[in-house]
């Protein structure tokens, strides 16, 4: 059996893909036997309120000096990451999202020796578009190339960051993945019936309702949808467009058949009610999303954005049109929708591959490699 180890996690501990991946790893490396040390300003929310064996949360106290124009949290969480690697005498410190967390687990590094090892995860937007902006490039860039492990979470994003900082080193890929224990289909009568007669389909879509989301898009494909197939489109999450779409479902007349749902935290139960995902995205490294409604065998039509073509196998799992296409989407949702075998087909084709290709213990695996990689402990 390999060695366990002291790994320090530092992601975005509220809702999102990155905080997701990282809680959810961090709780399968503790299962495995690894103490898990979470950094962060609050508890992750995935975490959960139970003691879990072998994990472990450091909150980080921002000082409010008031020569302080903007409180330094990102030097107070160096300066945690570096306190917790002596104290707990960590191995790794595991880093998801570059900015801030990659810069401060060099200083950390600086503070603790080169025997604490850094492993930066990027998610996508922390290249796709916090990369972009000059004040934080050459940092991003620095915080790269002196992590002793950096992994992407698809080959499109692996790409993006070496077209846009110009980097050369080494990236590993690490896909997003699902814990089967907990993304499987999930029969909902009573809740489903909640929302839509039994005659009628339900179309989802599930983000934060950023820009890049192009949630305007899910309501033209749902309108395009509903002139032909009775259905009815539920949105979970929030975020900056909610109320501009709110607005725009009105305008269209379609306030009756759009319920939200605002945010949920059992997205298992939630997207099983779903008979497809739409996810028209400008951006998406990878699409966690997507992936977690594969897992509960709901396929997705959505855009080419990105890494979700590496996920989602088109004309297998779902569909994919490229980006802005709402006719093609809206067309392909019908086609499913309005095909009962076909559907099954995907269902089933979607829940093969979420197991198969994108399990948890696989991921964890790559996860675990990677450590003993860095560590010089093969
Ligand atoms: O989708 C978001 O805007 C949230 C964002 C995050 O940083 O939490 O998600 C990113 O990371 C996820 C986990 O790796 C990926 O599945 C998402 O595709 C990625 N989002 C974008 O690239 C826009």
């Amino acid at each position: 059996m390999s060695e366990l180890l002291k790994i320090g996690i530092t992601c975005y501990p509220s809702l999102g893909g990155s905080g997701v991946i990282a809680t959810e790893l961090g709780k399968l490396l503790a299962e495995k036997g690894h103490e898990v040390h979470f950094i962060a300003h609050s508890i992750p929310f995935r975490l959960g309120k139970t003691f879990q064996k072998n994990v472990f949360y450091h909150e980080v106290e921002v000082s409010d000096y008031y020569v302080f124009r903007y409180p330094p949290y990102d030097l107070s969480l160096a300066n945690k990451m570096a306190q917790v690697a002596k104290m707990q005498n960590l191995d790794v410190l595991h880093v998801h999202y570059a900015v801030p967390h990659a810069a401060c687990a060099f200083l950390a590094k600086q503070m603790v020796g080169d025997q604490l090892k850094v492993v930066t995860t990027l998610h996508g937007t922390d290249i796709t578009v916090l990369a972009q902006d000059e004040s934080l490039k050459d940092l991003i860039r620095l915080a790269i190339n002196k992590s002793d492990a950096v992994t992407a979470v698809s080959n499109d994003l692996i790409r993006e960051t070496r077209n846009v900082l110009d980097i050369n080193r080494d990236i590993d890929l690490t896909y997003n993945f699902v814990d089967k224990r907990v993304y499987y289909p999930r029969d909902m009568p009573s809740l489903r019936a909640e929302f839509a007669n039994p005659n009628e389909k339900i179309l989802m879509h599930i983000s934060n309702f950023r820009p890049v989301k192009r949630v305007s898009d899910v309501v033209d494909i749902f309108a395009k949808v509903n002139k032909v197939i009775p259905s009815k489109l539920l949105f979970v999450g929030e975020g900056p467009d909610l109320p501009k779409i709110q607005c725009k479902i009105n305008e269209l007349g379609l306030g009756d058949k759009v319920h939200f749902l605002g945010k949920q935290e059992e997205i298992a139960d939630v997207i099983s009610l779903a008979d497809v995902l739409l996810l028209p995205s400008e951006k998406e490294s990878f699409g966690l999303v997507a992936l977690e409604a594969m897992g509960c065998g709901v396929p997705t039509v959505g855009s080419e954005a990105g890494g979700i073509p590496e996920l989602v196998k088109h004309g297998e799992t779902g569909f994919l049109a490229p980006i802005g296409e709402v006719e093609l989407m809206a067309e392909y949702a019908i086609t499913l929708l309005s095909d009962v075998a076909l559907s099954e087909k995907f269902r089933k084709a979607s829940l093969k591959r979420a197991r198969e290709d994108f399990c948890d213990e696989l991921i964890t695996k790559e996860y675990e490699d990677i450590y003993y990689r860095v560590l010089g402990r093969p």
